[in-house]
C-alpha cells in the first residue's frame, strides 16, 4: 500500500517535472528574464525600480496570502468534511478572537500596501533637484504627438525644436541616456496618457491641466511608446518610437531637426487635418 503510494507520487513528481521543462525550453532567455519581473519588461529608467519592486512585492504578498486562504480552505473541508449521518457538527458558532483577528489583518495588509504605493509614488512624481537636465514639450493630440525640445540652453544645439507625428507618420522621441529629463504634458483636445512601458510609468495629458515629471533614462535602445488612454477612433494609432541614445547621438538628432528647419515650438497641432477619411481597420495595429 505505501509502496504503491511512494510509486504514484514519484510518477506524479516526474511527470511534472517534464510537463514543465517541455514548457519552460519552448521559453526564449528574454521571456524567462520577463516571467522573474511578473510580466513586466526589463525597465529603462532610474525610476523604474520603485514601481517594479511595488509590483514584485504585491505579487509575492498576494501569493503568500493567497496560499495561506487556500491551506485553510482545503484544510477545513478535509477536517470537517461529514465523516457519518449521525454526527452534525454544531451549524451555528462564533469565536471572538477570531473574528476579531480577520477583521483587522485586511486593514493590516491594505495599510502596508498602501504605505508603499505612496512612498513609491512619491519617489516616480520627484523633481530633480535644481531641475532636469533637458525638457520636452509633449503635446498629445488626436492622434498622434508632438514633441518640443526646449534645448535653447543647450549649448550643443541652441535652439528650440520641434518633431510632430501624425496618423500615418508615428514620431520619435529622443533622449539623451543617463540625463534627467522634465516632460511638461498637454493635451490639444482630449485626455490622452503617456506611457513609455520601459520607464514604467504612464502620466494623463488633460487639456487645461499640464502635467509634468521628470525621468532619466539609464539603458539605451528603442522602445516603443502609446497612448494608454481610449481617447477616441484612432486611438491605437498613437504609438510613438522612444530612441535612448547617447548624448553625442541626442544632440546630433536634433541638429538635424535644426537642419530641417523644425524649429520653435509647436504649440497647436497643424496634423489635425490630415486625418484620413479612411476606414478605422486600416489604421488597427
Ligand atoms: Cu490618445
Amino acid at each position: 500500500m505505501l509502496n504503491n503510494r511512494t510509486h504514484r507520487t514519484r510518477v506524479l513528481v516526474l511527470g511534472g517535472a517534464a510537463v514543465a521543462a517541455l514548457a519552460l525550453s519552448g521559453c526564449s532567455q528574454d521571456t524567462l528574464d520577463q516571467w522573474g519581473r511578473w510580466g513586466m519588461p526589463a525597465s529603462a529608467s532610474e525610476q523604474a525600480p520603485w514601481i517594479g519592486n511595488l509590483w514584485n512585492g504585491a505579487w509575492i504578498a498576494s501569493m503568500v496570502i493567497g496560499v495561506f486562504v487556500w491551506g485553510l480552505i482545503f484544510w477545513v473541508m478535509f477536517r470537517y468534511r461529514r465523516k457519518n449521518d449521525k454526527e452534525v457538527p454544531r451549524q451555528t458558532r462564533y469565536n471572538l478572537p477570531l473574528e476579531l483577528l480577520y477583521t483587522l489583518v485586511p486593514f493590516l495588509i491594505i495599510g502596508v500596501l498602501f504605505f508603499f504605493t505612496v512612498q513609491s509614488q512619491d519617489n516616480v512624481l520627484a523633481k530633480t533637484p535644481g531641475g532636469a537636465a533637458h525638457t520636452v514639450n509633449v503635446l498629445g493630440q488626436k492622434w498622434s504627438w508632438t514633441f518640443n525640445y526646449m534645448e535653447d540652453q543647450n549649448p550643443a544645439v541652441g535652439a528650440v525644436v520641434h518633431e510632430g507625428g501624425t496618423i500615418e507618420k508615428i514620431p520619435d522621441l529622443y533622449l539623451p541616456v543617463n540625463e534627467s529629463v522634465r516632460f511638461n504634458l498637454t493635451s490639444a483636445d482630449v485626455i490622452h496618457s503617456f506611457w513609455v512601458p520601459e520607464f514604467y510609468f504612464k502620466l494623463d495629458v488633460i487639456p487645461g491641466h499640464p502635467n509634468s515629471f521628470d525621468v532619466t533614462p539609464n539603458r539605451t535602445g528603442t522602445f516603443l511608446a502609446k497612448c494608454a488612454e481610449l481617447c477616441g477612433t484612432y486611438h491605437s494609432a498613437m504609438l510613438f518610437n522612444v530612441h535612448v541614445v547617447s548624448v553625442d547621438e541626442y544632440n546630433a538628432y536634433l541638429k538635424g531637426l535644426l537642419a530641417k528647419g523644425q524649429t520653435g515650438e509647436l504649440k497647436a497641432p497643424v496634423w489635425v487635418n490630415t486625418v484620413p477619411s479612411a476606414p478605422a481597420e486600416e489604421h488597427e495595429r
